[in-house]
């Protein structure tokens, strides 16, 4: 390959007269900026073990009133990215979020999208849309971008539950925003209720379907298990056991920008994922697993959370003989997709 001009290669006069013009030579970047074969990847193999993370976030509880935090979140960051930049990968971010009993996080809308994967406690609720979602270890939560949200603790023990947003490429593209909003009052009922039942959908007879953008909210994970493990009962050994959340009027991604599915490793099962584009999360419900992501292994058991790079070899094995893992993962293929970028290595 060519080896190109260096910026030090030119008259400093002349590189002061492109600056005062704000004008950059492209050359001296060029690789840089379109590396061969692969891109230059900062996203860098983490792990977020939740022995760590919660007594951290036990402590934010003492020290920060959720007043003055609204959200009361520690960041999961990548320090590949930075610290600073609170990102797990190039478009998700991640955060541990603890409510304790009594407290209100208020109201609020924006324009990245937020799911929430409960990892901890009863009691809780997230209010979105109008509909008062229980949370329960587990649980999916959607809050797509645009709907109202806030949540609420009824309980009696902390609640901590993961937020995945796609908050690092929508502040990217200078579109990330919020509004505050007053207390929601509570006017849907669960629309997860409607969709409870495999391959059916409401059907009122002249008006096919919902005409929300999101119709379920809500994908409890009793659901998410018993499809894995029912799922297991007919898949070739050769085949993962894995489902993803969806929209079940459309069959799609249940959101425009990050994907979420969960995989149940079987008992002694090593899975090899094919190298492809996306950066991974990968967080534990139940069980514990390896993962190896290009020569880094994190041994992971519940509630512990690790990130993967795109375009990296990432093997998972469940060491347990008579144990199944399962797995609760977010990846950027439906942002790759749309792109166009998205792709699958031999
Ligand atoms: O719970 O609405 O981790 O707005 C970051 C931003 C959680 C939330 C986060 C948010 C929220």
């Amino acid at each position: 390959m060519q080896q190109l001009g260096a910026l030090e290669d030119l008259p400093h006069e002349y590189r002061e007269a492109l600056t005062a013009q704000n004008l950059v030579p492209l050359w001296p970047s060029l690789r840089a900026l379109l590396p061969p074969g692969k891109p230059a990847l900062r996203t860098r193999p983490t792990c977020w073990p939740y022995a760590t993370v919660r007594p951290l976030l036990l402590q934010a509880g003492e020290l920060t009133p959720i007043e003055k935090a609204e959200r009361r979140v520690l960041v999961l960051a990548n320090p590949g990215h930075g610290l600073e930049k609170m990102q797990a990968s190039a478009s998700i971010y991640l955060g541990m979020q603890l409510l304790l009993p009594g407290e209100w996080a208020p109201a609020h809308k924006h324009t990245p999208n937020a799911v929430r994967m409960i990892v901890e406690g009863e009691g809780a609720y997230t209010t979105v849309d109008g509909e008062k979602c229980p949370m329960s270890r587990g649980d999916l939560i959607l809050t797509p971008t645009g709907l109202w949200h806030e949540h609420g603790h009824d309980g009696t023990g902390p609640v901590v539950w993961l937020d995945v947003l796609d908050l690092p490429l929508v502040y990217y593209t200078e579109t990330s925003y919020h509004t505050e909003g007053k207390e929601q009052q509570v006017t849907a009922t669960l629309g997860e209720r409607n969709y409870a039942h495999g391959g059916l959908v409401p059907s009122p007879l002249f008006a096919r379907g919902s005409d929300r953008c999101y119709p379920m909210l809500r994908y409890p994970w009793v659901e998410a298990r018993a499809a894995l493990t029912s799922l297991a009962q007919t898949q070739a050994p050769t085949e993962a056991v894995q489902v993803a959340y969806v929209n079940p009027e459309t069959g799609a991604d249940c959101q425009n920008i990050l994907g979420y599915s969960a995989l149940m490793l079987r008992p002694g099962e090593t899975l090899t994922l094919p190298v492809r584009s996306p950066a991974m999360v990968f967080h534990v419900i139940e069980g514990s697993a390896r993962i190896d992501v290009d020569g880094t292994a994190f041994t992971l058991g519940p509630a512990d959370t690790c990130c993967a790079p795109g375009y990296t070899p990432v093997t998972l094995h469940n060491g347990f003989s008579s144990e199944a893992a399962f797995i609760f993962i977010a990846d950027e293929s439906p942002l790759h997709r749309k792109l166009g970028v998205y792709e699958v290595r031999p």
